[in-house]
């Protein structure tokens, strides 16, 4: 289970670690079900656009089944090995791209961005960032036209020189422009596959033009000392990571 030097080097070299199959199809399916009913039984067209900025079914966010999908697989010992230590997580988050053809302009594409940094829909001034974020596919994410995320492999690297350099509190950009004009990676999957992400990896979701939603779990996990020290942590890509320190970049 635990992290081959190979996957810690190209870890620090793309910001992105994948492993397929970790969540099992038990832990899938009590979780689908559940996302399931709420995404028929309690969701509004009008709360599309809300839920895209926080999170789908947030009646569920702390539950166990969602949570397990994180706490029960190994995904949160990859996390306490790539960070050395963690903050226990309490909630999940669910993001769902709904289908365009059902769901017309009610879910358009996000532009590049770290998450809590320069949130359009935020204090710009004010820092909601943590250290690694951990994805779990809950749909056949096999075509990138279903809403797939779209990462940029290494772009961990260029925000964290662009926050020392450049950026500064209260910038109202996401990315430097460089990074906005990318189009990034899809992140393609199956049910069960996780990904773990740095924070600082610049990421975007398009339009989901597939007849069926396309549905993610995530958890933010931060290492104990991220929340006392935000402003070093997106200037110094590592600071969050001490196991990687002395590992070199693939
Ligand atoms: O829908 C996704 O997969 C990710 C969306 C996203 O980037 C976010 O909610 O910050
Ligand atoms: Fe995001």
């Amino acid at each position: 289970m635990s992290l081959t030097a190979e996957e810690k080097a190209a870890f620090k070299r793309d910001g992105v670690l994948i492993r397929r199959g970790l969540a099992t199809p038990d832990q899938i399916k009590r979780a689908v079900s559940l996302i399931d009913q709420s995404y028929r039984k309690e969701m509004a067209p009008d709360d599309i656009p809300a839920y895209s900025r926080r999170t789908f079914a947030p009646e569920l966010g702390d539950s166990d089944e969602l949570l397990a999908l994180y706490t029960q697989n190994g995904a949160a010992d990859l996390a306490t090995e790539l960070l050395g230590n963690t903050t226990p997580v309490t909630t999940a988050q669910i993001q769902i791209r709904v289908p365009e053809s059902e769901f017309p302009g009610l879910q358009p594409e996000k532009a590049m961005h770290v998450d809590g940094v320069s949130c359009p829909h935020l204090d710009p001034r004010e820092l909601r960032t943590f250290s690694l974020l951990v994805g779990v596919v809950l749909s056949d994410i096999s075509d990138p036209r279903c809403g797939a995320l779209h990462y940029l492999p290494g772009g961990h690297l260029t925000m964290a020189r662009w926050f020392a350099d450049e950026w500064s509190l209260g910038v109202t950009d996401q990315v430097p422009p460089e990074i906005d004009r990318e189009r990034g990676t899809p992140f393609l999957g199956q049910p069960g596959d996780v990904l773990l992400m740095h924070h600082l990896v610049p990421h975007t979701v398009a339009q989901n033009s597939m007849p069926f939603p396309r549905v993610m779990a995530y958890f933010r996990v931060s290492h104990p000392d991220h929340a006392s020290r935000r402003l070093e942590a997106i200037r110094d890509p590592w600071l969050d990571y001490p196991p990687l320190a002395e590992i070199p970049s693939a």
